[in-house]
C-alpha cells in the first residue's frame, strides 16, 4: 500500500508539472511551513526524472509504469521515496486543524504569522461586527431580506446561477432570482456585488486589506475578485483549489457552511490513476466503487473539517483544495480572492505553468488544450488574470511603495515596522518581476516587469 502511495504521489507531481516550468521550491504552496527542504529536494529529483519520461513517452505509458522504468535505472531512489511517504504519513497525523482566531483578542501579527504566512486555514470571529450587511440584507427574524439586498443597487444585474440538480451555470437577472428565492434551488455564485454598487455594506475586513490584486483591479476599473454567494440548504461547491494560487476569505452574513480543506501536500491523493484529473468530491461511502477505482488514493485524503457560523470569516490558504456545503435554508456569503507578498511567487509559478501548457497545446495543433487537472483548479466564473495584468499589478504596487517612502519618519516604532514591511514587499516584487523578465514564455511582459523591478529596487535603496 505504501508503495502504491509513493508511486501515485510521484506520478501526480510528474503529470501536473509536466509543463516543466514550476520547480518544487519557494514557488509552490507545498513548501511552506512544516515541510522539510531535504525531503523536497529528494522529491524534486524524482519528479524531474519522471517528468522527462512522461514528456518523452507522450502519454503512451501509465505514470506507474514510467516510475518502474525510472526505478530500474535508479534503484536507490525507491528506498528514499519509501522514507518520504512515511514522513508524509506521520506529518498528517500531527496536523493541527483549523486555527481559531478572534480579531478582538488576537493581534494582526498573530494572524499574519500563524495563518497568512504559514498558509494555514483559520476561522476568525469579531472581524466584521461593523458590517451594515447584517442589518441591510437580513431581517430582524434572521431571514434574508431580498429587497434590502438590492435596495442600493437594483435588481437588473445579470448574475450566474448554478442549478443544484444539473450543475449547469446560467445567467439570470438578480431581481428575478431573488423574487423566486425560496421556491427554487439554484446557487447564485460569483456575483461581483461591488461592481454592481452593493459594496458599501460589506467592505474588506481590516486583516485582509493587504490585497494587491483587488487594489490594482479597482484602480484599472475593469473587474475584481469580490463576490457574493447565495444558496439554499445542501447547495454546494465541488472540490477545487482557487485560481492562481490566490488566498480566499469568506464571511457568512447568514447561515452556516461546512468546509473540507485539504493541505497541499495531500493534493496528489486526488488524482485519477493516470494522474490527469482531480476528483470532484472527497471520498464518501455512497459514491464508492466507481470512484474508488478511478481515484485509487482518494480515500486516503484527510481534509480538515470546519463549520463556519454566521458572522465568522474563514481564511482559505493558497493551493488548498476544498469543498463547501451550505447547511441552512438561506446561506449568504461574501467572498474574495487576493494576492500579496506572501503568495505572489506561487501565483507566478501558476502563470508560468499555464503559459507553458498553452505553448504545448499550440505545438500539438490545439488538439490537447489545457490539461484537465489544470482546468479544475479554476472556480468556474473566477477566471485568472492575464500575465500582462499580473506584471502591471507588480508595477502598480512598486510605484505605490515608492510614493509611500516619503511619508515614513524613522523615529517612531510603527514607522520602522512599516519600513520593514515595505522592504519585504519591494524585495518580493524584485524577485517575482525578475522571474518574469527571465521567462521566455512571458516575453510580452518583459518590459513591464523590468520597470517594476527597477522601481522596487529604488524603494529598497531609499
Ligand atoms: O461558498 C462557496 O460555495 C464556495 C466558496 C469558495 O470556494 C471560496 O471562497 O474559495
Ligand atoms: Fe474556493
Amino acid at each position: 500500500m505504501r508503495r502504491l502511495l509513493v508511486i501515485l504521489f510521484v506520478m501526480s507531481f510528474g503529470e501536473r508539472e509536466k509543463a516543466g516550468v514550476a520547480k518544487v521550491g519557494a514557488d509552490d504552496p507545498r513548501t511552506c511551513a512544516g515541510q522539510k527542504p531535504r525531503t523536497l529536494n529528494m522529491l524534486l529529483h524524482v519528479k524531474d526524472a519522471v517528468l522527462s519520461n512522461v514528456i518523452a513517452s507522450s502519454g503512451s505509458m501509465r505514470p506507474a509504469e514510467l516510475l518502474e522504468t525510472y526505478f530500474l535505472a535508479y534503484p536507490e531512489r525507491r528506498r528514499a521515496l519509501h522514507e518520504l511517504s512515511r514522513h508524509e504519513a506521520s506529518g498528517r497525523s500531527k496536523n493541527p486543524g483549523v486555527l481559531r482566531l478572534s480579531a478582538e483578542h488576537d493581534s494582526y501579527e498573530d494572524w499574519f504569522e500563524r495563518a497568512l504566512q504559514a498558509n494555514h486555514p483559520a476561522v476568525i470571529s469579531d472581524l466584521v461586527s461593523d458590517w451594515k450587511a447584517f442589518k441591510e440584507w437580513i431581517k430582524e427574524d434572521g431571514k434574508l431580506d431580498p429587497k434590502g439586498l438590492i435596495a442600493r443597487c437594483g435588481g437588473q444585474h445579470l448574475v450566474d446561477v448554478v442549478s443544484t440538480s444539473t450543475g449547469v451555470r446560467s445567467k439570470t437577472q438578480l431581481g428575478v432570482f431573488l423574487e423566486e428565492w425560496g421556491s427554487q434551488s439554484g446557487y447564485l455564485k460569483d456575483w461581483h456585488y461591488r461592481l454592481d454598487g452593493a459594496g458599501e455594506a460589506a467592505p474588506t475586513p481590516k486583516w485582509f486589506r493587504d490585497d494587491w490584486l483587488n487594489e490594482y483591479l479597482v484602480h484599472v476599473g475593469v473587474t475584481d475578485y469580490h463576490f457574493i454567494y447565495l444558496g439554499p440548504k445542501s447547495s454546494r461547491t465541488l472540490l477545487h483549489a482557487d485560481v492562481l494560487n490566490t488566498y480566499s476569505w469568506s464571511v457568512n452574513v447568514c447561515g452556516r457552511k461546512r468546509w473540507l480543506l485539504l493541505p497541499p501536500e495531500q493534493t496528489h491523493l486526488l488524482y485519477d490513476e493516470w494522474g490527469e484529473e482531480t476528483a470532484r468530491d472527497f471520498f464518501t461511502r455512497h459514491e464508492a466503487r466507481h470512484d474508488a477505482r478511478r481515484f485509487p488514493n482518494l480515500r486516503l485524503a484527510k481534509p480538515l473539517e470546519v463549520i463556519q457560523l454566521p458572522g465568522e470569516a474563514i481564511f482559505v490558504p493558497a493551493g488548498w483544495f476544498h469543498t463547501v456545503e451550505n447547511l441552512d435554508d438561506e446561506v449568504l456569503s461574501v467572498n474574495c480572492n487576493w494576492l500579496n507578498a506572501c503568495n505572489l511567487r506561487w501565483a507566478l509559478a501558476r502563470i508560468q505553468r499555464d503559459a507553458a501548457m498553452e505553448v504545448r497545446a499550440t505545438a500539438a495543433g490545439g488538439s490537447k488544450g489545457k490539461g484537465k487537472g489544470e482546468g479544475q483548479q479554476l472556480v468556474q466564473g473566477r477566471g485568472a488574470i492575464s500575465a500582462i495584468s499580473f506584471a502591471k499589478m507588480l508595477k502598480f504596487k512598486a510605484k505605490q511603495l515608492q510614493g509611500l517612502c516619503g511619508d515614513i519618519r524613522e523615529h517612531d516604532v510603527s514607522a520602522i515596522s512599516r519600513r520593514a514591511k515595505m522592504k519585504l514587499d519591494a524585495s518580493t516584487i524584485i524577485e517575482v518581476a525578475h522571474g518574469i523578465a527571465q521567462s521566455e514564455l512571458l516575453s510580452e511582459c518583459h518590459d513591464i516587469a523590468s520597470r517594476a523591478e527597477k522601481i522596487a529596487r529604488a524603494v529598497i535603496n531609499k
